[in-house]
């Protein structure tokens, strides 16, 4: 996978590392930006040898929002026509675990990047806003259903209405992110996490992140349904028997992917 003008791509045995590159715009998310990022995530998806994915967007910021430069004079025609919105589906189809490394800045479009992520691993110097209404929108990709979801709907409500920014600290608090770390560690940590779930049995991270997934969006019932199946599946795969042999043999499992 080449890298491109704004998307650089690293690989660390079976973990990925994408770093978002713009940094003179703190890695604003342009229509360009957004497209070459999910050609990355689509062929990084697509290679078995891959298991986890980071983004990363670099110390000062992981990603300041949309491109306010590009929304600027857009009409809704002009937001269906280009098809953005489809950009964020693209992402959120990915099945490979994602996890973000946020330093900086997370704002608008770029803090619904992290949370479209399944893992949150920050600096302290991160910061997530949702700062839209002080342009006079809203968050369009995710940002009121994934924040009130993730840190509840009060202050989530109090995020999207004022625009005002909460720590790294405040967000691993409200439980928006899963660890926080000095500045020079964020990536390592990040990278440390990434290898440890890129070590347990392929199939079996892949269909417990869809059961998490799909009943963070839906209801009880349903992600109920979707975690009895998976779980029922993953008796068929040669990883369960190695897993469970291993165990009862005291040894440890050499996990192959089927
Ligand atoms: N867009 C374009 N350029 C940006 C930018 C952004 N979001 N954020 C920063 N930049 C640029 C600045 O214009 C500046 O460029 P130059 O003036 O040097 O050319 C450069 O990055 C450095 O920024 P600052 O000079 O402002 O740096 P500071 O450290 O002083 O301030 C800041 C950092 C992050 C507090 C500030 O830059 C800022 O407030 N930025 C805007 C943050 C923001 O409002 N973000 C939300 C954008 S709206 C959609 C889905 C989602 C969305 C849209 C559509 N569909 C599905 C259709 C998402 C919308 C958003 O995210």
């Amino acid at each position: 996978m080449p890298d491109t003008e704004y998307v650089i791509v690293g690989r660390e045995d079976t973990v990925a590392v994408l770093t978002l590159n713009r940094p003179e715009a703190l890695n604003a998310l342009s229509p360009a930006m957004l497209a070459a990022l999910c050609d990355a995530l689509e062929s990084l998806d697509a290679d078995e040898a891959v298991r986890a994915i980071i983004i990363d967007g670099g110390q000062r910021a992981f990603a300041a929002g949309a491109d306010i430069q590009a929304m600027a004079q857009s009409t809704p025609m002009d937001i269906v026509r280009t098809g953005t919105l489809s950009y964020w589906q693209r992402i959120r189809r990915v099945n490979k675990p994602l996890i973000a490394a946020v330093s900086g800045y997370a704002y608008g479009g770029g803090c619904e990047l992290a949370m479209l992520c399944d893992l949150i691993v920050a600096s302290e110097t991160a910061r997530f806003a949702q700062p839209e209404i002080k342009l006079g929108i809203m968050p369009g990709a995710g940002g009121t259903q994934r924040l009130a979801r993730a840190i509840g709907f009060y202050r989530a409500m109090e995020m999207i209405l004022t625009g005002e920014p909460i720590s790294a600290r405040q967000a691993y608090e409200a439980g928006l992110v899963n660890r926080v770390v000095p500045p020079e560690r964020y990536l390592d940590e990040a990278l440390e996490l990434a290898r440890l779930i890129a070590s347990r049995p392929p199939v079996a991270v892949r269909l417990a992140r869809e059961a998490l997934r799909y009943g963070y969006e839906s209801t009880l019932r349903d992600g109920l349904e979707i975690e009895r199946r998976n779980f029922t599946l993953l008796f068929d795969t040669q990883d369960q028997k190695e897993g469970m042999r291993a165990f009862l043999e005291k040894r440890s499992p050499d996990f192959s992917g089927r």
